[in-house]
């Protein structure tokens, strides 16, 4: 990780030097042929367990929640499906990392399966086989000279704790706590960038405060929050041990990884939808990054004021949202190193106080926004997402505006869903259009940013999805038992992006030409 004044110096000299090279028309207004990133810019393609390892009973693995449910609602996904083998990653990382040096990336984001290491949950029984797996996954990283970013919770809870009530417990917090000591003390000598959590917010408005997600608790407007609550704790708890017990001689870097659509206001010109586009930030985004990132800590103001209004209007004694002390507000304040952001798509948003979809209380509720796709732009995959590359430095720019420059920021997620396919030209051009949005950010507004990862190396679990929709730059044939990985034409376009650390428009332009593809954008 290098210092935000270094990422400064050395834009403002790549921005004028880019500024000289020839133009050529793209898509719209945009002049741009070569769009050139800093040559130590993180490069980097993200997975997560429970979507690619499988293996969920193998050598003595716990049950992740998951694993449960799955196996109780198969009926959960379209396909009947859940992650049993998956892209059975736990018996071919070798292949994984093949294809990882193949992508020309020196960054590669996974995510720990807490119940693969700790089958119970509790650092009172360590799962040998399970802890060698990624002793040795990391090792032949390193060998690779692939830099390990690692995620201590992508979602997959121990089911013994989620019997106990998961993240809505406050005794979750030690639990976490107790789990990261152990992935530090395993792992922490080689490796050197963490994150805590994955998505907080998607993990618990879908999963606590709906049925979207695992574990599907439906407690709207409470259960979300307790999760909220409890994982900021947790994640701040782990900081702070990684701070004082391991970075003195590990001297690694502890962050989170937020997630956020972006919110266009559906008429820009009309206050009442600018204003509830903020809103809606707010409550997503900035109720996990304000008690982080902001010089003041805690839930922002807007959050905090319109919960409990509407928790007192409601007749509750107390808040919905629950308050941290004014020791927890310091633990959180400040505790990461960086800013690790998950976009994929922009929703536009207006002002509503009530749609026939929600509930009394939840958190749409409390949120009063409408959000509707614009039909303009295109929807290659799964419901939930259009294409809207714009809204990426949009989103990057909100964040510099509520918490500053110098926090770096770090994509730990971008990319594309479809129906599959390898010739995916629309995922190749997913990506430039986005990296030439992220790069416009860095150099036009001066955004601290220091890392793209790509979501994701191959095909995998999708969550609700399940193998229905498809985000890899690997095809994986989940009909063989060979779970059979083949590169896609978007894996040796990331690979030249890596390696040159620009985009190539003009190959892109001749492509879509040749194939007769247009105006998918
Ligand atoms: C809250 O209590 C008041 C006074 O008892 C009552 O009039 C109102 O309907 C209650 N509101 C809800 C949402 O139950
Ligand atoms: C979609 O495009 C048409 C034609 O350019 C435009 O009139 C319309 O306002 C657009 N719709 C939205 C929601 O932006
Ligand atoms: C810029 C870039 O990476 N272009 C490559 C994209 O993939 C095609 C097909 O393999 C190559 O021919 C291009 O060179």
């Amino acid at each position: 990780m290098r210092s935000s004044s270094g990422v400064a110096a050395l834009g403002t000299v790549l921005a004028s030097l880019l500024y000289l090279v020839q133009g050529a028309t793209l898509g719209g207004s945009q002049n741009v042929e070569k769009v050139t990133f800093p040559p130590d810019f993180m490069f980097g393609v993200s997975t997560a367990a429970f979507q690619i390892e499988g293996g969920w009973n193998a050598d003595g693995k716990g049950e992740s929640m998951w694993d449960t449910y799955l196996h109780k609602h198969p009926e959960y996904t379209p396909d009947r499906s859940n992650g049993d083998v998956a892209a059975d990653s736990y018996h071919k990382y070798k292949e994984d990392i093949e294809m990882i040096k193949e992508l020309n990336v020196q960054y590669y984001r996974f995510s720990l399966s807490w119940p693969r290491i700790l089958p119970h949950g509790t650092d009172n029984y360590i799962n040998k086989a399970g802890a060698a797996y990624y002793r040795t996954l990391i090792e032949e990283l390193k060998m690779a000279n692939i830099t390990p970013v690692v995620t201590l919770f992508h979602w997959d809870l121990p089911t013994p704790l989620m019997d106990l009530g998961g993240w809505s417990n406050r005794k979750m917090v030690d639990y976490f706590v107790d789990y990261a000591r152990v992935a530090f003390d395993l792992y922490g000598d080689i490796v050197k960038i963490w994150t805590t959590m994955n998505e907080p917010h998607q993990h618990c408005y879908n999963g606590y405060g709906t049925n979207y997600f695992v574990p599907a608790l439906e407690s709207y407007g409470v259960g979300d929050y307790l999760c909220a609550h409890y994982m900021l704790l947790a994640h701040a708890e782990a900081y702070r041990l990684y701070n004082s017990e391991y970075k003195p001689h590990q001297q690694g870097n502890v962050g989170i990884t937020l997630d956020a659509f972006w919110g266009e206001p559906k008429n820009s010109l009309n206050p009442d939808d600018v204003e509830a586009a903020e809103r809606y930030t707010q409550m997503h985004l900035g109720l996990y990054a304000h008690p982080i990132f902001s010089k003041e800590g805690d839930y922002p103001d807007l959050v905090r004021q319109r919960i409990d209004r509407l928790s007192s209007l409601q007749n509750f004694t107390r808040s919905r949202l629950p308050s941290f002390t004014k020791e927890e507000i310091l633990k959180l304040r400040g505790s990461a190193d960086f800013f690790g952001i998950n976009h994929y798509t922009t929703f536009l948003m207006s002002s509503s106080s009530m749609e026939k979809t929600w509930k009394v209380p939840s958190m749409d509720h409390d949120t009063g926004v409408k959000l509707e796709q614009n039909p303009n732009w295109s929807k290659p995959g799964a419901d939930w997402f259009t294409v809207y590359p714009p809204g990426f430095r949009k989103l990057f720019n909100w964040i510099k505006r509520e918490y500053g420059e110098k926090i770096p920021i770090i994509v730990t997620e971008n990319g594309m869903c479809d129906f599959g396919g390898r010739e995916d030209y629309r995922r190749i051009d997913y990506h430039n259009q986005y990296l030439y949005q992220m790069w416009l950010a860095i150099y036009e507004d001066d955004c601290n940013v220091i890392g793209y990862f790509a979501w994701t190396l191959m095909d995998d679990f999708e969550w609700t999805d399940g193998y229905t929709v498809k985000f890899g730059l690997y095809e994986v044939d989940f009909n063989s038992p060979e779970r059979t990985r083949t590169k896609k034409l978007s894996a040796v376009n990331y690979s030249n992006i890596a390696r040159t650390k620009q985009i190539d428009f003009g190959y892109f332009k001749r492509n879509f030409t040749e194939n007769g593809l247009n105006n998918i954008i």
